[in-house]
């Protein structure tokens, strides 16, 4: 019997939900998750019933920790650059629902999850949320797109700083940066949500539908180049002894040693 990791549901007209459920793992991104994620995406692709989606996740601690790290200790360049595309195409298809997609993040949104935040049109984040692309921790980079959306969201100059320092930032700092829409006390963070989207299901469909693809149009610079070359650079992590280092310290729980000789 498959498990389910991600459940889609209706909560109200016109507004649909779409949950990740792998708490245990801090509701990090494995193959099976994106899998179903991606299965759930498709058909929300031909969804004409449907002005917003809620894109949350389960438990209080994480919205996601990140892509699975578990998973990718024994990738090779090649299966890096597969995951890679295919993570990146299924994003891709995220933000470009024809639904408002909000992300409801209700604590650590760290690598992947971060990324994930990202391929929606929004952030909406209780005060106990934390961002972060923590990747060069492990010897990589973000490869589901984050490197793009980033610097669209918070300029080059931010965004590069978020992304090699790996550090974390609380949500009010996401939210004077631009990153988060807006921040709420915890306990009226699944409330605050469903009033924006209750509010943005009440006008007309095909009006809201217009509007995502003319303020996506305007935000449209940079093209696919960047992606690709952001897979081809995430792929490029695997072939050295970097990538291994930091992956295996995370699972033993210990600091990686980047400077051994070797490296
Ligand atoms: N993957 C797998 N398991 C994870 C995980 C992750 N990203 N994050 C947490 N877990 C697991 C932990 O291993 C632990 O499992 P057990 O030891 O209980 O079996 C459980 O979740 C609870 O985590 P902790 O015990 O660590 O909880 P703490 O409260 O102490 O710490 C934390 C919470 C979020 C600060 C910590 O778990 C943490 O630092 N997690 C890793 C965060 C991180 O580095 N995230 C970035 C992952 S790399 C790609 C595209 C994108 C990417 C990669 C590839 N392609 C398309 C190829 C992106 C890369 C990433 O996202």
């Amino acid at each position: 019997m498959t498990t389910t990791l991600v459940h889609f549901f209706e909560l109200q007209k016109g507004v649909g939900v779409l949950e990740i459920i792998r708490p245990d793992a801090l509701n990090a991104l494995n193959t099976s998750v994106l899998q179903q994620l991606s299965a759930h995406i498709a058909s929300l692709t031909r969804n004409q019933n449907l002005s917003v989606v809620i894109l949350k996740s389960s438990g209080d601690k994480a919205f996601v920790a990140g892509a699975d790290i578990k998973e990718m200790l024994d990738f090779s360049p090649t299966q890096a650059f597969e995951f890679s595309r295919h993570g990146q195409s299924i994003f891709k298809s995220i933000s470009e629902l024809p639904q408002i997609v909000i992300a409801q993040v209700q604590g650590f949104a760290l690598g992947g999850g971060l990324e994930l935040a990202l391929a929606a049109d929004f952030i909406v984040a209780s005060q106990k949320a934390k961002f972060g692309l923590p990747e060069v921790g492990l010897g990589l980079i973000p490869g589901f797109g984050g490197t793009q959306r980033l610097v669209k969201r918070l300029g080059l100059a931010r965004a590069l700083e978020w992304t090699t320092s790996a550090e974390k930032y609380t949500a009010q700092v996401a939210y004077e940066l631009g990153l988060v829409n807006r921040v709420v006390e915890p306990e009226q963070l699944a409330s605050a949500v469903e009033t924006i989207a209750n509010a943005i299901a009440a006008q007309g469909p095909r009006a809201i539908r217009a509007a995502k693809r003319a303020a996506q149009a305007a935000d449209s610079s940079g093209g696919e180049l960047g992606y690709e070359f952001e897979a081809q650079l995430f792929a490029s992590c695997f072939s050295g002894a970097e990538s291994k280092e930091g992956l295996s310290a995370f699972v033993e729980k210990r600091k990686p040693d980047f400077r051994a000789s070797g490296r």
